[in-house]
């Protein structure tokens, strides 16, 4: 028998901005995020079929350089096939002398997750089948909200965030003073009681001395799943030094650029688990080698923002551990990911199952 290679190539690539309102601001160690700056792709082909994918800017500054290299590499790609591994081949080629790094690769992820969401469509599957795999609900942990903001606040959104049918919390840490960090861990700790799992997330606010010392305190206090990117993230050397000194798990990984990097970090002993995010890692691509480097060296991997494609990659992941939740990109998508008893449920729409609210994107368009 002859297989043919797949006969749908790329027309045209389009990328719009967003600015889109977040019900629960966001207040990190190192910075805020107030608003969703999203920018949708659609990928237009030969087949008629729309492959769609959204990428996060972070903020609204960065939204106009990410839309214009995601239109520049549609340019080189128009007429080629969509074929994942190809196109990243070639924009990896393309883009070697500039570096494959940061929005570089958040532009490359976002065309790689929308040629994935063409692949599905056009065989009217969900990610997870197209990847081997059977779509099934995963767990996932409320990360919404619990930024550094005062007590009382902290407490009353806390047991608001698992009424929302969670069992499982992260708390956003980083204070300049580390007493007043414990006293907020504590009252979380407090207001929800024993049972419910509970991160903490200090977004790359310490130096590698003072991560030690924290941590040491949260081993001492307890009950803590995970401790993340405690220092700065690239500092893989200083991370293995704190994940050696501390018994809590380190988490790190949403700023991996590319599985590369992953294998570094894995190689340095720098991290207990790893939580890649797709427009970082490389897309459904990038993930699915992340997924065997986690495999190799038996470390548990979550998924970081990108709920909706994230659900349908950890049932093929080896070493799936947890789901992050946030509803950010949901004001501008026609069917949001709804959390049932903790867990996302199977995704069975085909490809990613990503459908842009039209009437919502035009009066949120930056
Ligand atoms: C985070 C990172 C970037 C934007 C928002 C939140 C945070 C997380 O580190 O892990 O959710
Ligand atoms: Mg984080």
């Amino acid at each position: 028998m002859v297989v043919k290679a797949s006969k749908i190539t790329i027309r045209s690539l389009s990328a719009r901005p967003v600015m889109v309102p977040m019900k629960l601001p966001l207040q990190t160690a190192t910075g805020a995020v107030e608003q969703a700056a999203l920018v949708l792709i659609d990928l237009e082909t030969s087949a008629g079929i729309a492959g769609r994918a959204y990428l996060f800017a972070i903020g609204r500054p960065h939204l106009k350089p990410i839309v214009a290299l995601v239109e520049a590499m549609g340019e080189m790609l128009a007429g080629d096939a969509v074929a994942p591994f190809d196109i990243e081949k070639k924009l990896r080629a393309k883009y070697t002398l500039l570096g494959v790094h940061n929005i570089v690769l958040f532009a490359m992820s976002g065309i790689d997750m929308a040629a994935w969401d063409v692949l599905g469509q056009s065989l009217g599957q969900p990610l997870t089948t197209l990847l081997g795999g059977t779509p099934r609900a995963v767990r996932a942990y409320n990360s919404k909200g619990l930024g550094i903001m005062p007590l009382p606040k902290l407490v009353r959104q806390a047991k608001q965030l698992l009424d929302e049918g969670f069992d499982a919390v992260k708390l956003r840490l980083g204070r300049a003073d580390a007493a007043e960090d414990m006293a907020a861990l504590r009252a979380v700790q407090k207001a929800i009681g024993d049972k419910p799992t509970l991160m903490v997330d200090f977004n790359q606010g310490l130096s590698v001395a003072e991560a030690i010392r924290r941590g040491r305190m949260i081993d001492a206090e307890g009950g803590v799943l995970w401790i993340e990117e405690p220092v700065r993230a690239d500092d893989f050397a200083g991370c293995a030094k704190v994940a050696r000194e501390v018994a809590t798990p380190i988490q790190i990984g949403e700023n991996f650029m590319g599985p590369e990097q992953m294998a570094q970090a894995l190689a340095a002993g720098a991290c207990d688990y790893v939580m890649p995010d797709l427009q970082r890692i490389g897309g459904v691509t990038g993930w699915m080698r992340a997924a065997a480097l986690a495999q190799g060296a038996g470390v548990e991997m979550s998924s970081h923002l990108f709920s909706e494609a994230s659900a349908q990659l950890l049932p093929v992941t080896p070493t799936a551990h947890w789901l992050e939740y946030v509803d950010w990109a949901d004001p501008v998508l026609c069917e949001p990911l709804r959390i049932v008893e903790g867990h996302a449920p199977p995704s069975l729409r085909p490809g990613l199952g990503l459908q842009w609210d039209e009437k919502a994107v035009k009066k949120y368009l930056a």
